[in-house]
């Protein structure tokens, strides 16, 4: 996002673009109810927005001249509104806010938003009214971050620990870990400063114990990211294997629908095809893609580079095999594709005889366990779902008030948080230690601080807020 006037009055159209029941405009900053004074006119004229109180909505047209703003007067109206007015500081940008619910048409909307901004106000970039709510002290970045995952959040899983942050849970438990570093680095910097003054000071034997006990509460965060970005984001798994194995078949029955074409002829699958389900609670993006095979057709390998590609890019590979029939070439092809990758082995059509050996199997990719399962039965699917979510959530998926983090980010200024928590453990024993340790826990709370959002640079808000949708 490019470096914004923060006086600016913004506007949006803070909906989905498409037919809809409603649709709303939202404008938010100094201008915002004059802008209103001059497009809204109330049922009987009388209403002016810059005059209305705080938190009250009104029914009335958006008008397109402010001349034609007459009681009775039916030319230029634009459409049939509620308006809700909103009077800083307490509104979503601490800002004065208005948001016109209007019909849902597109050309309702689109109208109504140029009105505003010919009227003053300039369009929003993405995330902008919550960047307003992060800068102007609303909400702090964890929160802000959240207000993210909650609209991407695609199960209920994902909506609970974004939820969790975006109530300051998580903020709250930083700032205290926060005021454990300064209830020992402040009585410290004190003694430095002034070493005539008697001051209290913490223990040797309790700075260790406090700093052990941050220490292993920004452990426990810094090891709930894989599972936060993972609730978050959703996981991605590509089914690969050789032709005709049943790959489509199992995303069929994952799907429980008739998503991709199957048939008994090699080669069937051409294209990577995508779709998000629900597995246990977590997001999950399946990819079924194409057989492995070798060919000289322009369109196999084109299919091939895609797979491949797909393949690259999952958090986890099911390798698929047929049970009925013993090892084949392509299998093992597809064996080296995928080496080194995060795998289960999925041995399908097992209502038929069993040909396969799975020893075999075993060797070629000795760390991945082995689920049978017939996708045309759909027999054997819950154990695979089960295995699959065992590798990446082990035992309960989200403990009852556990803290979560969720992204990069935050992970890792917490790992080097972490990181100077050790250093300044390493220091109390040592002759002198003062000066170093105030300066790793000092480090440690700089870190901690940015988490929640603290001399944040332009550059990393830009990065967070680009995400947003126009709107929000
Ligand atoms: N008996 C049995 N047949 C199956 C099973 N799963 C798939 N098949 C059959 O195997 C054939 C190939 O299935 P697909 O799902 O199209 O296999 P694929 O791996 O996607 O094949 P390509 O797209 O060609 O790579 C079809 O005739 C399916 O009906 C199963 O669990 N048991
Ligand atoms: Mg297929």
């Amino acid at each position: 996002m490019i470096s914004t006037q923060i006086s600016d009055t913004i506007v949006a159209i803070s909906t989905p673009l498409g037919q809809g029941g409603i649709g709303i405009v939202r404008l938010s900053g100094s201008k915002a109810f004059k802008i209103g004074d001059e497009i809204f006119r109330s049922k009987r004229g009388e209403k002016k927005v810059s005059k209305l109180p705080s938190f009250s909505v009104h029914y009335g047209y958006i008008v397109s001249d402010s001349k034609l703003k007459a009681k009775k007067q039916t030319q230029g109206i634009i459409d049939e509104v509620i308006i809700s007015v909103m009077r800083a500081p307490q509104t979503y940008t601490k800002e004065n806010v208005l948001e016109i619910n209007c019909h849902g048409g597109i050309v309702a909307l689109r109208k109504i938003l140029e009105l505003c901004i010919n009227q003053g106000a300039r369009l929003a970039q993405p995330g902008e009214f919550t960047q307003r709510a992060f800068q102007n002290g609303r909400i702090d970045l964890i929160q802000a971050e959240s207000v993210l995952n909650v609209i991407n959040a695609k199960t209920d899983l994902a909506l609970e620990p974004a939820m969790h942050q975006l109530q300051g849970k998580l903020s709250n438990h930083i700032k205290n870990l926060m005021s454990k570093l300064v209830e020992i680095v402040a009585p410290l910097e004190a003694s430095i400063d002034f070493p005539d003054d008697t001051i209290q000071r913490m223990t040797k034997k309790n700075i260790v114990k406090s700093l052990n006990s941050v220490s292993l509460d920004i452990r426990k965060l810094v090891d709930s990211a894989d599972k936060g970005i993972m609730l978050a984001n959703g996981l991605n798994i590509a089914l690969a294997g050789a032709a005709n194995v049943g790959k489509s078949s199992i995303m069929n029955a994952l799907l429980e629908y008739e998503r991709v074409i199957v048939t008994n002829i090699s080669g069937t699958t051409r294209d990577v095809v995508e779709e998000v389900l629900n597995m246990r609670g977590v997001a999950v993006k399946i990819s079924d893609t194409a057989g492995i095979m070798d060919s000289s057709c322009v369109i196999t390998q084109e299919s091939m580079n895609r797979s491949l590609a797909c393949l690259e890019r999952s958090d986890l590979v099911l390798w698929v095999i047929d049970g009925s029939r013993k090892i084949q070439k392509a299998d093992l092809a597809v064996a080296k594709k995928i080496a080194g990758r995060k795998a289960i082995i999925v041995v399908n059509k097992n209502d038929l005889s069993l040909k396969v050996d799975l020893a075999q199997i075993k060797k070629n990719m000795p760390d991945a366990a082995i689920v049978k399962i017939s996708a045309l039965k759909k027999q054997g699917l819950d154990s695979l779902e089960k295995t699959i979510i065992n590798m990446f959530f082990k035992g309960q998926i989200v403990g009852k008030d556990e803290f979560i983090i969720s992204n990069i980010r935050q992970k890792q200024a917490l790992e080097d948080c972490y990181k100077n928590i050790q250093a300044a453990l390493g220091v109390v024993t040592e002759k002198g230690y003062e000066e170093c340790l105030v300066f790793e826990i000092r480090q440690a709370l700089d870190f901690l601080g940015q988490v929640v959002g603290d001399n944040i640079t332009e550059d990393i808000l830009s990065n967070i807020f680009s995400r947003f949708c126009i709107g929000k």
